[in-house]
């Protein structure tokens, strides 16, 4: 979707737009250079906020009822892919990353993992429940971590197209080198679903990692940004995925044929992305943990985490 330099061009064109169109657009994206407070994850009373400004919920423990929301979306027959992408050495990962999967993620939900590897040959063998799934895809190695990192988008682009839009509901992405520590379930679903990352959440927008070059498409400008997103977890209707990835990719090929590669690869690009498509739903950083932080009292509960890793030992060049 075009996006508008300044706010008087905006209004012009939402002029012309018919009301449905109006109530979509309004809905799916902002203006650029659109000035407001940056928002906060935590409140003054030290808990986590509920709802961010543009009224997406934000889910903590305690803001969802688990067998009340099992029990609505039962009812509903869905089927949640999920992407993993375990290329080198990475490969170590998928056995703790599923394990634990299969005792917290999607419980009693049917699942289907999709697993991008060179090596189908070290994809261990883990018993999945009943109506969970999984498929190994084998894809050429890469011997630059940034490139798989990158890749991760137009390969999450065509398996959408090939075989998830009639067969799934909803996707996620997630990174391998994680592990799940307690529910990840139903009430992360939502059209659009973006995860706060764990080491910005305290941090003004002038400090985030976000591309500031402004030669590349996932450039933000300081005064601008609400959340900084982790690149760990995309999430939502197969559609919205979709379009994310896309988009995501198109601009990663802008940025590549000018030599430009962003600060933190795919995830410059989502932050960019999240920014003027705002997510529907956010995900605390109780979905998206770092193993080597300790856990602050505004954090009940652990669900998803980074476990350790020693980059030097385990990506392909430094
Ligand atoms: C951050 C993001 C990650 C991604 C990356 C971009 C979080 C917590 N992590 O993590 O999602 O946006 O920055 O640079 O938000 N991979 C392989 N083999 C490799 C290297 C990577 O399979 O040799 C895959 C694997 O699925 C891994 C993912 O790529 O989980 C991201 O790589 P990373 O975890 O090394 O990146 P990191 O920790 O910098």
């Amino acid at each position: 979707m075009k996006l508008f330099q300044n706010v008087s061009t905006f209004h012009r064109v939402l002029a012309g737009l018919s009301i449905t169109g109006l109530i979509y657009f309004a809905y799916t994206s902002t203006p650029t250079r659109l000035p407001y407070n940056q928002p906060s994850v935590v409140g003054p009373d030290g808990k986590g906020v509920h709802l961010s400004p543009w009224l997406a919920p934000v889910v903590w423990e305690g803001t969802f009822d688990p067998t009340l929301i099992d029990s609505i979306y039962k009812q509903q027959n869905i089927t949640i892919a999920t992407t993993v992408f375990a290329l080198g050495k990475y490969t170590l990962f998928l056995k703790d990353f599923l394990e634990s999967a299969e005792q917290n993620y999607f419980v009693g939900f049917r699942v289907h993992y999709y697993v991008f590897t060179d090596h189908p040959e070290h994809v261990p063998a883990v018993k999945l429940r009943e109506e969970h799934h999984l498929t190994v895809l084998t894809v050429p190695s890469s011997n630059r971590w940034q490139d798989i990192s990158l890749s991760r988008m137009a390969r999450l682009e065509k398996l959408i197209e090939s075989r998830l839009f009639n067969k799934a509901d909803y996707v996620f992405s997630l990174d391998v080198d994680s592990k799940f520590y307690g529910r990840w379930g139903v009430e992360t679903l939502s059209r659009l679903v973006g995860v706060i990352h764990p080491w910005f959440y305290g941090k003004h927008r002038k400090k985030f990692p976000y591309e500031r070059r402004p030669e590349s498409q996932a450039f933000i400008p300081s005064a601008e940004g609400d959340y900084y997103y982790g690149g760990a977890v995309i999430g939502g209707l197969v559609k919205d995925v979709y379009q994310l990835a896309k988009t995501c990719r198109e601009n990663l090929e802008i940025d590549a044929s000018k030599s430009i590669e962003a600060a933190w690869q795919e995830e410059s690009h989502l932050n960019k992305y999240f920014l003027y498509n705002k997510p529907s739903k956010l995900l605390s950083p109780e979905y998206l943990w770092d193993d080597r932080k300790s856990k602050p009292w505004e954090i009940k509960i652990i669900r998803f985490s980074q476990v350790l890793k020693n980059y030097n030992e385990i990506r392909p060049n430094p």
